[in-house]
């Protein structure tokens, strides 16, 4: 792996520093949110027990904190078109160093090791300050040294944001409270988050070689030390577990659980039990670990210049192969610092809100954003960061039974059977405290299919990882449940065609603005069908035959999920003719391309359909938003034109990036990282079709390059070199074993491999 890090000659402005209440219209067209130094310059840290932002700041650093069941509810005003609560903003510790004018200033991060670095020159002293989140010891470490001994002086100062009398929305209870306090060498910040009574606490350790440490009420002052150490632990009393999701009183969620105080006590009397330097290695091992299993290297040369001129000169053509490299790399750290086996999952922003109000909440959206974060975690080899996922699933499991038990006895009181037998239903709108279920007729923008979308992580989670572990119980358990819920939801026409009856293809609009609503949409039936397909498949794997099995084979013929129209396009809607007779024309949702990509219906054993694939695609437009470009560009790369996905890649990168390469919708969300990450991945590997086929989608401007450890379904893990565009060597590692088939150009190669043996080609 190259040398990969993101690196600026200047600290994250000021600008937009207060605004933090987003809202959905106007603020973030504003002036004032054009710059902001949160979004667009600091730089990110996360170890998925909570996330830190980096401003490298010389007169007073921020370190801004965000710790994701840190949550106010979300409530939409629709007559004025704002949006309150959501993840907020868990704490700024601010580093108060006085120092302007300097010298020789740097700051970076580091991808290679997952450190942020800041250096520069203030009176003859050089200031050096490294930060890191570890994952093994669940702290953020910040070192902070002087070149001249006994010359570094500051005052720590944790600030709480918004605590009372500031309250979202005056009377609603979605107020805070918080205190600091300084004692001895140890800062403690807490209180309430009063709508889920959450009681959250931070500490932080300041360690000091030479000089003095000075607890004022609720600062610390370090005064003529020669360096000094700063651990940070934080928590909240949330558990992740089914009780939180099925208790209906908001400040009863959380009532059995303990006062954070014990466990981040715990955190912090244990990580002092390491040096510094042992934290530090210890945390990098870790990272290295995960980081270090998958590489693209396209032959880009580092120049000599910081990521935002990188970003610039990307748009006039220059260093694309460097920034392409360079943003998978970051999109593999990003999911490493938001998502880690016994933490949540990442959310909408990953692990990152300065917020009292984050953007759509910083929630888990079911309708494409959520699985998006998770793409890249299958085909780029980090396979237990979806683990946080599968224990969310678990935890609402009850709840989206109840969910599907209530969608029945409403919408299908002939069919609902007795309660908990009605499958799951899982909707668009999801947090750590509640989720939705499938909108009732009329009433929402996301169809059934939503569920069905969430059900395909599972069965891409097994196919990719063999995780025999969570086959049965997650991988089968939650594709059959949402089987049982949609075969429900089906009704059967005239000619025996299966439709979903109250049907909608994710938030598409008609004039004026309405939601359509119809019966059978492509998106509600492509997901059907693939989670019908994959039940089937999961089933077969467990050797389970049962009378919903037999029936859900025959079922899965009736559902007619692709339909191609008039202009030759995959149609949206059954009722439409011509591309573009129904909703919006560019709509930034590909709904009905979902059995292309994550789907797989759409593939190249039906010709036609991918054709057809390819017309929807380039109506509807390339430039949209962040995470609409990154399923575009997977969506090309199924389609097998390198060209087309790479066009996509360079429009999410030139156009969809900010300057510390957080993807921008705008305003930043994550998924475009990670639908990014896995796109490249997908023009480079793919296993959809039957087999492993290498270099799917490799775009002319890729002549020369290499990839190591890709996985494709099966468990197969994949290096390739490659020269002028053809597969010169090829080495394949079967984790459980069985039988390879790859399609390399126009050859099939096949192979019977055992679990943990490797085998190299050669052209
Ligand atoms: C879906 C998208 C929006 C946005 C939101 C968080 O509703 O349609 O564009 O990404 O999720």
């Amino acid at each position: 792996m190259k040398n990969y890090e993101l690196w600026y000659k200047q600290e994250a402005p000021l600008d937009g520093e207060d605004f933090v209440l987003f809202s959905h219209k106007a603020v973030w067209r504003s002036d004032e949110y054009k710059n902001d130094g949160w979004e667009k310059w600091s730089l990110p840290l996360g170890n998925g027990y909570m996330g830190v932002n980096v401003f490298g700041r010389t007169k007073s650093e921020r370190l801004q904190i965000t710790e994701n069941s840190f949550c106010n509810p979300w409530t939409v005003d629709d007559t004025r078109l704002t949006c309150n609560g959501g993840l907020m903003n868990f704490c700024d510790v601010y580093l108060d160093f006085g120092h302007t004018d300097v010298q020789n200033y740097r700051r970076s991060l580091s991808l290679c090791d997952a450190v942020a670095r800041t250096s520069y020159d203030f009176g003859g002293v050089t200031y050096t300050r490294e930060h890191f989140t570890s994952y093994p010891d669940k702290i953020f470490a910040t070192k902070l040294t002087a070149s001249r001994a006994g010359a570094l002086s500051f005052t720590v100062r944790p600030e709480i944001p918004f605590i009372a009398p500031y309250l979202l929305k005056e009377g609603d209870g979605m107020g805070r409270t918080g205190e600091v306090h300084a004692e001895a060498n140890i800062l403690t910040f807490g209180g309430e988050l009063e709508y889920y009574a959450i009681q959250y606490e931070g500490q932080i350790a300041v360690l000091c070689e030479g000089g003095e440490v000075i607890a004022r009420e609720n600062t610390i002052e370090v005064r003529n030390a020669d360096s000094a150490v700063l651990l940070m632990a934080v928590g909240t009393n949330y558990k992740m577990e089914s009780r939180v999701f099925m208790e209906r009183k908001p400040r009863e969620k959380l009532a059995p659980y303990p006062h954070p105080h014990a466990r981040v006590s715990e955190i912090l009397a244990n990580a002092q039990k390491y040096s510094y330097e042992e934290l530090r290695e210890r945390h990098k091992e870790d990272y290295f670990a995960l980081i270090s299993r998958a590489n693209v290297d396209l032959g880009g040369i580092c120049p000599d210049m910081p990521t935002n001129e990188l970003v610039e000169s990307y748009r006039n053509g220059e260093n694309e192969r460097y920034l392409e490299e360079l943003y998978f790399t970051y999109g593999r750290y990003l999911l490493i610092a938001s998502s880690r086996p016994g933490t949540y999952p990442a959310n909408l922003q990953g692990t990152w809100s300065k917020y009292a109000s984050s953007p759509w909440s910083s929630g888990y959206w079911h309708n494409i954003n959520i699985q998006m974060n998770y793409w890249p975690a299958f085909n780029t080899n980090l396979h237990e960061l979806f683990l946080p996922y599968i224990d969310y699933f678990k935890a609402y499991k009850p709840l989206a039974m109840e969910n599907a038990d209530q969608y029945m006895a409403r919408n299908f009181p002939e069919k609902c059977t007795e309660k908990g037998t009605n499958g799951i239903s899982i909707g668009t709108a999801a947090w750590l405290y509640k989720i939705t279920g499938a909108p009732d007729p009329g009433k929402g923008h996301s169809g059934p299919g939503t569920g069905a979308f969430t059900a395909k992580l599972f069965t891409d989670y097994y196919e990719f990882s063999q995780d025999e572990k969570n086959l049965a119980e997650v991988a089968y358990t939650a594709n059959r449940e949402m089987a049982v819920f949609l075969s429900k939801a089906l009704e059967e026409q005239e000619d025996g065609t299966l439709l979903v009856k109250y049907s909608e293809s994710p938030e598409q609009q008609i004039d004026g603005g309405e939601y359509y609503h119809t019966k059978g949409c492509a998106f509600d039936q492509q997901m059907v069908y693939e989670c019908y397909k994959d039940t089937i498949m999961l089933a077969d794997k467990l050797g389970i035959e049962d009378e919903f099995i037999e029936k859900i084979r025959v079922d899965v013929q009736k559902l007619d999920p692709v339909q191609v129209g008039a202009s030759g396009q995959i149609k949206e809607y059954r009722e439409e003719e011509h591309y573009g007779d129904i909703g919006e024309y560019h709509h930034r949702h590909i709904s009905h391309l979902v059995g292309l990509y994550p789907g797989t219906i759409i593939n190249r054993n039906n010709p036609a359909w991918l054709r057809a694939a390819e017309y929807s695609l380039n109506e509807r437009g390339d430039v949209s938003t962040g995470w609409s470009t990154a399923h575009k560009l997977n969506a090309w790369a199924r389609t097998k034109n390198g060209g087309r996905a790479h066009d996509l890649l360079h429009i999410l990168l030139a156009e969809c990036t900010m300057p510390n390469l957080w993807d921008s919708h705008p305003p930043f969300q994550i998924d475009g990282n990670f639908g990014g990450t896995a796109g490249i991945a997908e023009m480079l590997l793919q296993s959809h079709e039957g087999y492993v086929h290498v270099l799917p989608a490799l775009p002319d401007c890729w002549r020369e390059g290499s990839f190591t450890g890709l996985c494709a379904r099966g468990g197969f893990t994949v290096c390739t070199k490659w020269q002028g565009g053809k597969a010169t060597s090829i080495a394949v590692t079967a984790s459980v074993g069985g039988k390879l088939k790859m399609l390399v150009g126009e050859r099939f190669i096949e192979k019977e491999m055992a679990g943990g043996e490797s085998a190299v080609w050669e052209f």
